[in-house]
């Protein structure tokens, strides 16, 4: 595998509305992003990844665009965000932006000038005189009537995101330009939201029939999208010393490779979500009990689909989804399945993803009232759910679990009145527990979830053979257990990870007296203790 920067970096997502308020209002912004430099330099982060802070009304908080050129005045302005730039990198950190262009806000002026009609912008968007029968991923209709052009647009997402029809060749050329824009800045790639969408068809009647995501055969891993990304690769990506990785839905090992392999290249490596998926079937509106069988299957199928040809973005949360101790982790053993489930993806092979406040162990928020949430999925859900008869208990109790806010709540810093975040209420209510959960009490304990991240960091960080070696699954049919080895040349790492809220004896995987324990999240060694972790190194 040929070695890149971006495949030894560790990548630190912040949620910029919720990182640090530097100005009083209560949002989040770019010079609290600024003042917090200091401890992604001590947390051993390489590359910071920004969700959007471009101009936006904020029907999807921020990933609805209406300027691709100008900062939202909630996160501060231009000179701001070069000035981040400036620092970060003088910190040697690099920087990705959100590349949000399957759709854009109906405020952009390209939507208006569309639905009146005006050239060249007439087709910049999906038009249709009659009505399909697609659903949009929100919940409700993804066709809407607009007034003034009177015919119906597509909007995948919320009715305010109309999607970008890429077949006009004048969308290519402008997305090309916010690229470069963003490049000549200096930013070091981009994180392309929804980008396995963005190739349709449209003109096609209806949906196959489906109450969820009608629709999607006419636009999923389009053909079409696979030269769109080839055309922006050949003529931006290349030019420049940067990465994209792809947020793409639905994607299995086989359709993935037709992105990332090493001779294709369209995109450097992808979100993929099918370990997203194991404790729903389909959408996670449906949900099931989770079994770490199904997790360790997934994972280490990717593991193997990816190795020598692609290449995998690792993770476990982002902003949209639930936080993983509280989907995969065992709130009895908080902050022991915390760190486990952090060991069991730091050794594997991959660009690991780390989203604020995951590396303190955060849970869901969990807010008890439909009026704490703020996301426009959540409430287009509530709706959706209400409408097919859904009780209200039963739609709080999937919300609680699996809506969007519960990772987007404000990062506690300290417990300081508005734990440091701000000095005014913040847009969203806190993740309870922050008073002790939070940065200043963990960066003072030893044995903290922080602590155990910092330790991981520095691990991954000085070993070729987890950044590049190969990958082996160990014990593969044991439900309880997750182990592996990574290996290169005369290098082996064993990892094992205990599932289970028991104790068990370690298994015979190895000769044990030839390895040193380097890394662990237990107090006693004598047992694998319940949500145990242990990393192991040849001596
Ligand atoms: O997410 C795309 C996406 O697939 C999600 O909307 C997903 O369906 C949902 O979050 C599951 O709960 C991206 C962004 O990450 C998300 O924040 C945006 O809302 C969405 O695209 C539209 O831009
Ligand atoms: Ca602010």
């Amino acid at each position: 595998m040929k070695q890149a920067w971006y495949r030894e970096s560790l990548v630190y997502q912040i949620y910029p509305r919720s990182f640090q308020d530097s100005n009083g209002d209560g949002i989040g912004d770019l010079p609290g992003i600024l003042s917090r430099i200091p401890y992604l330099q001590e947390l051993g982060v390489d590359v910071v990844w920004l969700s959007p802070v471009y101009a936006s009304p904020n029907d999807d908080n921020g990933y609805d665009i209406s300027d691709y050129r100008d900062i939202h005045p909630d996160f501060g302005t231009m000179e701001d965000m070069k000035r981040l730039i400036g620092a970060l990198h003088a910190a040697k950190i690099k920087i990705v932006m959100d590349l949000v262009v399957n759709h854009t806000s109906d405020e952009h002026p390209w939507f208006q000038a569309s639905r009146r009609g005006e050239e060249p912008y007439k087709n910049f968007y999906h038009w249709q005189p009659k009505k399909r029968n697609w659903t949009s991923f929100f919940g409700g209709e993804a066709w809407t009537y607009d007034d003034v052009r009177k015919e119906y647009y597509l909007h995948l997402f919320s009715k305010k995101q109309p999607d970008l029809n890429w077949d006009h060749p004048q969308v290519m050329v402008e997305v090309q330009n916010i690229m470069r824009f963003w490049l000549d800045l200096g930013i070091d790639g981009f994180r392309c939201d929804v980008i396995n969408l963005i190739g349709k068809e449209t003109g096609d009647p209806n949906g196959r029939f489906s109450p969820i995501l009608c629709g999607i055969e006419h636009y999923l891993n389009h053909p079409k999208t696979h030269r769109y990304l080839q055309t922006i690769r050949d003529e931006v990506i290349s030019k420049y010393d940067c990465f994209t990785v792809g947020e793409t839905g639905f994607v299995n090992p086989d359709t993935a490779m037709q992105y990332v392999d090493e001779d294709i290249r369209e995109l450097d490596m992808l979100f993929q979500f099918e370990h997203m998926g194991v404790d729903n079937y389909y959408v996670k509106w449906f949900m099931r009990k989770f079994k770490p069988i199904r997790l360790k299957k997934n994972l280490s199928e990717w593991q193997h689909a990816m190795h020598q040809h692609g290449w995998n973005a690792l993770y476990l949360e982002n902003h949209d989804q639930p936080r993983s101790i509280s989907r995969f982790g065992d709130p009895k053993y908080h902050e022991q399945s915390a760190k486990m489930l952090a060991t069991m993806m730091f050794f594997q092979q991959g660009t690991p993803f780390v989203y604020q406040g995951q590396e303190l162990g955060m849970p869901n928020a969990s807010f008890e009232h439909l009026e704490e949430y703020r996301d426009i999925e959540t409430k287009n859900i509530y709706k959706t759910g209400k409408k097919l008869g859904f009780s209200h208990r039963r739609m709080m109790k999937k919300i609680r679990m699996m809506s969007r806010d519960n990772a987007r709540t404000p990062m506690p810093w300290d417990n300081t009145v508005y734990a440091g975040f701000s000095k005014a209420e913040p847009w969203i209510s806190f993740t309870p527990g922050w008073e002790t959960r939070n940065v200043q009490n963990e960066s003072a304990d030893k044995k903290s979830v922080l602590a155990f991240y910092r330790k991981l960091i520095q691990l991954r960080k000085h070993s070729k053979t987890i950044h590049y070696g190969d990958y082996q699954d160990i014990d593969f049919g044991n439900p309880t257990f997750y182990a592996y080895r990574r290996m290169l040349d005369q290098d082996e790492w064993i990892i094992v990870c205990n599932f289970s809220n028991k104790p068990h004896p370690l298994p015979n995987y190895a000769n044990w007296s030839d390895f040193n324990l380097v890394l662990s999240n237990e107090e006693n060694q004598e047992m694998m203790s319940p949500y145990g972790a242990r990393v192991y190194q040849k001596k």
